[in-house]
């Protein structure tokens, strides 16, 4: 059952046994996760990061790379593919993008607020999760927190008895969708803010408040926003203690941006990297720290610039002292601005645009965060409603026949694996996924089609990792090659599906 829900996402799986090489040491087929997954998980070293000796050489470091897993918490996120984030607060309001703290909190009166119709729109859609901004920049809160006056209990709402943090998370458990919260660090409102030991703990006192009041939290979205306090003084936030806390109140909840589980993938386009690695560089002074377990189970150290176009590729993990799993988030909105503006109501992204940001995101190895910002009715508007529901009908309309079930494989060589369709099929879009739970290795791939007489290219591509997307001009065959080229150990993968784009 477990083995069905990891790789539901790809309808076709590569039934065969073929798993002879599960000797270690031998130089196997590919190996085909769903009968080895129990094996996977029991050999290397399953961890999310590992630490490289001085004398490593680089083929040591490479294989390290290679059995470097997630943790559970961060694979149970990779499988949601599909997350959102809800921008609504004052903003939403004063029609800006960013309050400045001194906003007249009266203006906050949704007149039909409805969480359940967010989260319904939401996992009709496909979303797994939901991430509401419990409080941005201007240090508005949507809960009733006691450590601000700054907050939903001070509005006309409700006659200052709502509570849209406890609505999401009601509406998200009712439906059996993931629950997660932004909490701004950046704070333009707290007077705290800039005292960094006051504020500091101000914040932790609302992180406490949010992490013990609702219920299982899945996903804690810090931004790195930092701005100047009042007066010009610097707030350095304490993050080892916000981590800390959160692994002690909501220890399955994933830490994401400013945080050690998951990374921005550093573009806002929703458009991820071409070679996505989710094993990167990390710092071993970091990693020596949560080792002597002041931080138990806090792997996060991850160095350099994280908008660079490649953060894994052998060039860049070669002189390391550290590699961690730290896998890509993309998030994009889908409208210009990431809070409600009437003005933006005909720059709702289309269905076709969802579709490319999905083969883009979710399709090179990401998870994809994709905002939509309930109006000032307290609703997601109809053009967002639309254009969601008519991406979720081509999204089932493209991926609900895979040409490639019930294939006859063929295992060639360690490295090819060869497809009989047992029919002629017309696709125009190959679907792939490594057992990541094994670690991510494929570094280089080819897929071809037999066009009656010769293997010709179908499309080539480097990361795959826990999926990667693929699409060409339509072809008509009987049969698929993947030709993998360079992989950093034994590949192993768990799906390869063809489908036909919906028009
Ligand atoms: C950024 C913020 O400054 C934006 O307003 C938005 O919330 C985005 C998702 O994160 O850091």
């Amino acid at each position: 059952m477990f083995q069905m829900n990891i790789y539901k996402s790809c309808q076709m799986r590569i039934q065969s046994l073929l798993t002879a090489g599960r000797l270690a040491g031998l130089l196997v087929l590919l190996h085909l996760a769903l009968s080895n997954y129990s094996y996977a998980q029991t050999r290397g070293q399953e961890k999310n990061y590992v630490t490289i000796d001085p004398g490593d050489k680089e083929t040591d470091i490479i294989r390290k790379a290679a059995t470097v897993v997630p943790s559970p918490r961060q694979f149970r996120w990779q499988q949601l593919e599909l997350t959102a984030f809800l921008h609504f607060g004052i903003n939403t309001f004063t029609n800006r993008e960013w309050g400045d703290g001194k906003e007249d909190i009266s203006r906050f009166n949704p007149s039909r607020l409805d969480a359940g119709q967010w989260v319904r729109v939401l996992k009709a859609a496909g979303f797994k999760q939901v991430i509401v901004t419990a409080k941005h920049h201007d240090g508005f809160c949507l809960w009733p927190s006691k450590y601000t006056e700054h907050s939903i209990k001070n509005t006309p709402y409700m006659h200052g008895k709502g509570d849209v943090v406890k609505a999401v998370a009601d509406a998200c458990k009712a439906q059996g969708v993931g629950f997660g919260v932004y909490l701004s660090p950046w704070d333009r409102n707290s007077l705290f803010y800039g005292d960094s030991a006051k504020y500091n703990t101000h914040f932790m006192h609302q992180l406490t408040e949010l992490l013990s009041n609702y219920g299982k939290v899945d996903e804690v979205w810090f931004d790195g926003a930092n701005g100047e306090g009042p007066n010009g003084k610097k707030q350095v936030y304490n993050f080892d203690a916000w981590y800390a806390l959160i692994r002690r109140l909501q220890p399955g909840a994933v830490i994401a941006i400013m945080g050690p589980d998951v990374r921005w993938v550093g573009t806002e386009s929703g458009y991820g990297r071409e070679t996505e690695w989710s094993v990167i560089p990390a710092d071993r002074n970091m990693l020596a720290k949560i080792a002597a377990g002041s931080q138990q189970d806090i792997a996060f150290a991850p160095v350099g610039d994280k908008t660079a176009e490649d953060l894994g590729s052998r060039e860049k993990i070669r002189n390391a002292s550290a590699l961690v799993w730290y896998p890509a988030e993309t998030d994009v909105s889908i409208r210009p601005g990431w809070f409600y503006h009437p003005e933006e109501d005909r720059k709702v992204k289309t269905p076709d645009k969802l579709m490319d940001i999905y083969f883009n995101s979710v399709g090179r190895n990401g998870v994809l965060l994709l905002n939509v910002p309930p109006d000032t009715n307290g609703l997601i508007s109809q053009s967002d409603v639309r254009s969601l529901q008519e991406w979720k009908v081509k999204f089932d309309r493209t991926f609900s026949v895979d040409y490639a079930k019930g294939a006859v494989k063929k295992i060639i060589s360690p490295f090819i694996i060869e497809l009989d369709l047992k029919r002629t099929a017309t696709f125009n879009v190959l679907c792939l996924q490594e057992n990541i739970r094994s670690g991510q290795r494929v570094e280089q791939f080819t897929a071809e089609y037999w066009d009656g007489h010769d293997w010709k290219k179908l499309a080539t591509g480097t990361t795959i990792g826990y999926k990667r997307l693929l699409k060409f001009d339509a072809v008509t065959t009987g049969k698929i090659r993947l030709n993998i080229g360079s992989s950093r150990l034994t590949p192993e993968l768990t799906a390869i599906g063809a489908y036909r784009l919906a028009e």
